[in-house]
């Protein structure tokens, strides 16, 4: 289902008064705020194919109905993501979740949506019917060759469907790791992992990336064989300069500093994307922002620091993606919600004072330096948002919009209450 121009038109302009109100009120202080404007435009957020249905524990799952049943039914939810918020012109495949059997029509389906293929995900971290060889005791890390060369193989046969689909990177995350002291010798299955990121690696195409994850624990609990940005780091120093690392925010161990792991990254250029997410414990995979958004800021003003002093594009030179489950919230709503404080926490980090920053570094001001972050964090930055969505033909308010429109009413109505999405 598609929400139709009209109808979003009709939505913005109920809310335009209101909205021209409060954006003269913030622009009024900002002094580029054209293009801070332009700059939210053209940020675009990658919508994982494994986050448009219910997600769930290992205790349950409970879904709210309505869920895509193919990947044709996937890229439709993006698309109608896109059409409200014009924010998630891309999605960010699961292989074998999303096989296209038809990549061209795919293809075109996609592009009808205006959207292109983000990063493509492996998956060695569960067995699938009908595979030869167990991933019990890990995938490139294992110590059987045969295991070994069945998750290569995986690796870059996801390739070849990102090629068809004009993807351009992998993202390569392995749950192997040891749950038990003893169970594995960490030298060698570092270097046995290495050895199948390198096969992994060498069947690139020219103008791809390769996404390194890490991951704290689980699914193993003792020790993860890439489990920390400096694993990932030496990793992809090792592969070579198509690989870099990629930070999922709920992938650390509790109180690590991600700002600051992001800014080292940057600076060695061997950042090379995120997964959005919140959480309060570890993997929690909440809404973005919903649990502390003043973390997020924080990362922003890191990433909008380091890619301007490197001369970097905002919009494309990493990869911008969402790695969350929405577990008691309806998934389009999440999305929409992990979007916009993305959007939020990026708009706020554009409006740091960075010359009066380094000055206030420079002098050792610390509280002068705290002022000039929290001066932006405190800023109500949602109607330049808003307007940026309206700029580029999306909704000024999408959530309530998605509401009103009864578009989950809808997707019931058209697949049914118990339909249940590939995926977490
Ligand atoms: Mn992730």
């Amino acid at each position: 289902m598609q929400v139709e121009k009209y109808i979003i038109e009709g939505h913005n302009n109920d809310l335009l008064t209101q909205h021209t109100r409060k954006f003269d009120f913030v622009a009024a202080d900002v002094p580029n705020v054209k293009t801070v404007i332009q700059k939210l435009r053209d940020f675009q957020v990658a919508i994982p194919s494994w986050a448009l249905g219910t997600g769930g524990t290992r205790f349950g799952r409970f879904s709210g109905g309505g869920e895509p049943r193919s990947i044709e039914e996937k890229i439709e939810d993006v698309g109608l993501l896109h059409s409200l918020n014009q924010s998630g012109g891309a999605i960010s495949l699961h292989i074998p979740w999303d096989v296209p059997e038809n990549a061209q029509a795919i293809k075109t389906l996609a592009a009808q949506h205006g959207l292109r293929f983000d990063a493509m995900n492996s998956n060695t971290f569960q067995d699938q019917k009908d595979q030869q060889h167990s991933y019990k005791f890990g995938s490139l890390q294992h110590v059987d060759k045969a295991v070994r060369k069945q998750a290569i193989e995986h690796n870059i046969d996801v390739i070849k469907h990102g090629v068809e689909l004009g993807s351009d990177s992998i993202t390569v995350w392995l749950s192997d790791g040891s749950c038990f002291p003893g169970q594995l010798n960490f030298r060698k299955a570092f270097q046995r992992t290495l050895e199948g990121l390198q096969e992994i690696y060498a069947a690139l195409p020219a103008n791809w990336k390769m996404f390194v994850e890490y991951k704290a624990f689980e699914p193993n609990f003792y020790s993860m064989t890439v489990g920390d940005w400096g694993q990932s780091l030496l990793y992809a120093t090792k592969l070579g300069p198509k690989a870099y690392t990629l930070v999922d925010l709920g992938h650390h161990l509790p109180n690590a500093n991600i700002e600051q792991i992001v800014a080292l990254l940057l600076n060695e250029g061997k950042l090379g994307g995120f997964h959005f997410n919140d959480s309060k414990y570890g993997d929690d995979d909440l809404t973005v922002g919903s649990i502390n958004p003043y973390q997020l800021f924080l990362i922003f003003n890191e990433l909008v620091e380091g890619m301007d002093a490197r001369s970097m594009n905002h919009a494309s030179d990493l990869g911008w993606m969402i790695d969350a489950s929405h577990n008691v919230k309806d998934p389009l709503e999440d999305l929409l919600q992990s979007v916009e404080a993305i959007k939020i926490a990026y708009a706020q980090a554009l409006l740091v004072d960075t010359k009066a920053l380094q000055q206030a570094q420079d002098s050792n001001d610390v509280a002068r330096a705290q002022e000039i972050l929290q001066q932006a964090y405190r800023t109500d930055v949602r109607p330049l948002v808003a307007e940026a969505r309206l700029q580029a033909g999306g909704a000024l308010q999408p959530l309530a919009l998605y509401r009103s429109a009864k578009v989950r009413e809808q997707l019931i109505k058209d697949r049914g209450q118990k339909t249940v999405a590939t995926g977490l």
